[in-house]
């Protein structure tokens, strides 16, 4: 049995570990540190810059909740954006929408793409070839600045705000994604560990509040983000994409004839929005403050954080 056991380092007073039966690549990109390995129980793992992003295990619970809660709100999602999520699952998730005619994945390092096509092509399962997938590798930031009012749904699948996530948490990358969405269109963001990292998850929602009528995170459990549930950030101008019934969800679902999945169901979508006590309270008051900012709030991470100054 191997001795070498792979840290998730990002807290800074605990570490969890995951015992790597067999490294299958560990390299320095351009862009992050990279390692994926197998392990018996988790299957095979992705850490980025010491933080799990991914088990072949459990990844369909975060990858549905990234993708279903955005498009099952939304009407007839057309056109659609992920940002990060280089190892193709929220865009597999995307493409079971019948409405979808183009789904982007902007990821900024091309050895994620590469080695998760090399090492797990059951997470894309086929969706970088879909004839509706436009893979683009390049930096998020600069791509949705680019893009003016295009998008049904923007999917923000970034890793913690460090390396190249921390652009993913600023306000200027939101008002960005804000800009590049159609009148009415879904952002959804990750947004951490809600259980410790109370600061990640007020400063997005502050910024979100600041920008969009609606904002609501929801919580998803994917056992191999330790510490909690993860928070999703979810925003909009569209007043009553959180109010959509499991009535209505479910006939969505019949409709578009999604079925099979492993975590999303119409209840489970309309319970991930009820937030425990605590971050009820983080989430009221960052959406007191965010309106009473305006322009002024600043988001979890601030571009003087990402440039260093
Ligand atoms: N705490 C880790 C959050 C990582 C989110 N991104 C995961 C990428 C899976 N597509």
């Amino acid at each position: 049995m191997s001795d070498r056991w792979i840290e998730e380092t990002f807290h800074p007073d605990w570490k969890t570990a995951m015992r790597a039966d067999e490294v299958l690549h560990e390299v320095k990109t351009e862009h992050q540190d990279l390692v994926i390995f197998k392990n018996k129980t988790w299957g095979t793992v992705l850490i980025l810059d010491g933080v799990f992003q991914l088990s072949t295990v459990d990844e369909f619970v975060y990858h549905e909740m990234m993708a279903h809660v955005p498009l099952f709100v939304t009407d007839a999602p057309r056109n659609v954006l992920v940002i990060g999520g280089g190892d193709g699952g929220v865009l597999r998730e995307v493409l079971k929408h019948p409405s979808v005619e183009k789904a982007t994945l902007c990821e900024i390092d091309r050895e994620v793409v590469d080695l998760s096509l090399k090492h797990f092509p059951e997470i894309s399962n086929g969706a970088f070839d879909h004839a509706k997938a436009n893979v683009v590798i390049a930096d998020g930031y600069k791509y949705v600045q680019d893009a003016n009012a295009e998008f049904d749904a923007i999917i923000v699948d970034s890793s913690e705000p460090i390396g190249p996530s921390a652009i993913l948490h600023t306000r200027e990358f939101f008002a960005a994604c804000q800009s590049a969405l159609k009148p009415g269109g879904i952002l959804v963001a990750q947004n951490g560990l809600p259980f410790f990292f109370h600061d990640h998850l007020g400063g997005t929602t502050r910024v979100l509040a600041s920008l969009f009528e609606t904002v609501a995170p929801y919580f998803a459990h994917q056992p191999c983000y330790f510490g909690g549930p993860i928070a999703i950030n979810f925003a909009t101008d569209n007043t009553a994409a959180t109010k959509l019934s499991i009535e209505k969800l479910t006939q969505r679902q019949a409709d578009r004839n999604i079925s099979g999945l492993k975590y999303w169901t119409p209840a489970m979508h309309t319970g991930a929005f009820a937030l425990p006590a605590f971050a009820e309270e983080v989430v009221n008051a960052a959406i007191k403050e965010g309106r009473a900012l305006g322009d002024k709030a600043e988001g979890y991470a601030t571009m003087k954080d990402v440039m260093g100054g």
